[in-house]
């Protein structure tokens, strides 16, 4: 399978004890074999499913005023959240103060207009709420992994390690994911020499030759992340209804992902994403079950 990886499955230890309230308990788990997309989908990947089928992405479309009480009708245009670094420290309680709704912000358009994706081909797509990673995932005949699958890809066959390749966040200085280098949301050193999305197997790949299992993009998965703890993240940025639209897990954490503030680009982190968010650090990548 072109850019798959095949897994042979089996049991694993899944969740960390060591970390947020989300992950626990550590406990064991089971999955069947699985290809693999080797890195998220990219801009150039979803650029031919686009031209394929016309899909038209969610964030394209305007909202429903049905689905959007109380929305100040001036608001219900084809958008999408963007992030906006701050000129200093803010609130970090308020995700407001970095998250800006920004009419015509799609995957073509990751900052919003006046940008594009020239040069960044080989990006993982952004700007895709969970019905168009079900779309891409259709079409190319794969499906999205549940939240076990994905953990298990991502652990890469170590045994409760705290990153996706050991446990040592930087080993001999070298980054390993993209992540957020300085005090998030303001200061963004980009050591790792990206402050933005990266392209994909810029950075090392874990045990099982998967890259970008941690960092640059959070994933969606299958798995409905149910009753909301009370979260305090850069990566869950408020839906504008969240009632409407069921929470999904998202893994893998964020290149806004920050020490000080949300140390997510770890196997067992995760968060809940109402299916109707988009955003520019959100993406995805499939899978394909064995027959059994
Ligand atoms: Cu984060």
């Amino acid at each position: 399978m072109k850019n798959m990886v095949e897994l042979r499955g089996g049991a694993f230890r899944m969740g960390s004890d060591r970390f947020y309230p989300e992950e626990r308990p550590v406990r064991e788990v089971a999955v069947g074999a699985f290809w693999i997309d080797r890195h998220p989908v990219t801009v150039a990947e979803f650029r031919r499913f686009v031209k394929a089928t016309g899909h038209v992405t969610w964030a394209e479309q305007a909202p429903q005023a049905a689905d959007y009480p109380g929305a100040d009708p001036d608001d219900l245009v084809p958008g999408s959240l963007v992030f906006n670094e701050t000129d200093g420290p803010v609130d970090l309680r308020d995700v407001r103060n970095w998250w800006s709704w920004t009419p015509a912000a799609d995957w073509r358009h990751p900052e919003g207009p006046g940008s594009n994706v020239g040069g960044r081909e080989h990006h993982p797509v952004t700007h895709v709420a969970y019905s168009d990673a079900e779309a891409y995932a259709e079409w190319a005949g794969k499906s999205l992994p549940t939240e076990a699958e994905w953990e298990y890809a991502a652990r890469g066959g170590l045994d409760g390690a705290t990153y996706t390749w050991g446990d040592e966040f930087a080993p001999n200085g070298r980054p390993m994911a993209n992540t957020w280098q300085g005090e998030f949301p303001w200061q963004n050193l980009g050591s790792d020499g990206y402050e933005r999305t990266s392209p994909v197997e810029r950075f090392p790949p874990n045990g099982f030759g998967l890259h970008d299992m941690a960092g640059n993009v959070w994933e969606w998965t299958t798995d409905a992340f149910g009753a909301a703890p009370a979260l305090r993240a850069c990566c869950a940025p408020p839906s504008p209804q969240a009632e409407r639209y069921p929470r999904m897990v998202i893994k893998g954490g964020s290149h806004l992902c920050a020490p000080n503030y949300c140390l997510r680009y770890r196997p067992a982190a995760r968060q809940g994403e109402t299916t109707d968010t988009t955003t520019c650090h959100i993406g995805f990548r499939c899978v394909i079950r064995a027959e059994r």
